[in-house]
């Protein structure tokens, strides 16, 4: 396998501090009662900001080898930005990722792809691997077909980036987040390949192919390797289901 399989589950505003501990504590005896060999399958969290610290000490402090990232970062590195996370401040935490542009942002916090491009330069400037979420709504499939937006929203995110950087691509159809209603691993495949063609395009032939895309929305336990026999999907972004520690377990644990 070129490319390392990655599930990273996505709190989103859920967990407080000591949520977030006791949580992380499960999850691991979990995987480490599953024998998990992270190198097979990787795994990260995405807690709340205010959690970071908390998850970062238990990490290091237990050598886990669970991976944590932040759900957002500021496009500035300091100054007068009142409420925004420095990517300067993440990486002094140890954050590995960052999620940028998911759809929520986009919808409820007016971000842009120029915003979320500027997010993920901000991300990679402090050495954090930027997740860079696209997707189209029900709107935009209707009026578009399948892959037009989120490939148009992938070239412009891309355009504030250089070629050598590293980053995560997640395809989430905004129609399928939270609506237990995934799209098809064909859908999900056929924008996939899309993206992955676009990459060709604009990094080249080796950076694409090591280049992973996960898929967002409505992932389940038992959807997951449905998701994960297609060639261009290499992961997931789980959300509601990244929270029970059982059925996250399960999913990290897919079989294909
Ligand atoms: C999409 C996804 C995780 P869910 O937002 O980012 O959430 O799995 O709850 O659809």
């Amino acid at each position: 396998e070129q490319r390392t399989p990655f599930i990273a589950g996505n709190w989103k505003m859920n967990l407080d501090h000591l949520q977030a501990i006791a949580f992380v504590q499960k999850l691991s005896w979990s995987l480490s009662d599953a024998k998990h060999d992270f190198s097979q399958v990787e795994v990260a969290v995405f807690p709340p900001f205010t959690d970071l610290r908390s998850v970062q000490t238990l990490i290091s402090a237990d050598k886990l080898e669970l991976g944590f990232g932040s759900q957002d970062v500021s496009q500035h590195d300091s100054g007068a930005y009142t409420g925004e996370i420095s990517g300067n401040f993440l990486a002094r935490l140890d954050v590995q990722y960052a999620i940028v542009g998911h759809s929520e942002r986009r919808q409820f916090h007016g971000e842009t792809d120029a915003v979320v491009g500027a997010k993920a330069a901000a991300a990679v400037r402090h050495s954090i691997v930027p997740i860079i979420c696209v997707g189209e709504t029900a709107e935009d499939l209707a009026e578009h077909g399948p892959s037009a937006v989120p490939v148009a929203q992938l070239r412009e995110v891309l355009s504030s980036l250089s070629a050598d950087a590293d980053i995560v691509v997640a395809y989430e159809p905004v129609w399928a987040i939270g609506s237990g209603k995934a799209a098809t691993a064909e859908q999900a495949e056929q924008v996939c390949s899309a993206l992955r063609e676009t990459l060709v395009e604009l990094l080249g032939e080796e950076r694409a192919t090591a280049t992973r895309i996960l898929y967002g929305g409505s992932v389940k336990s038992e959807n997951i390797a449905r998701f994960m026999r297609e060639p261009n999907i290499d992961g997931a972004l789980v959300g509601g289901a990244s929270l029970a520690i059982e059925e996250f377990s399960r999913i990290i644990q897919f079989k294909k």
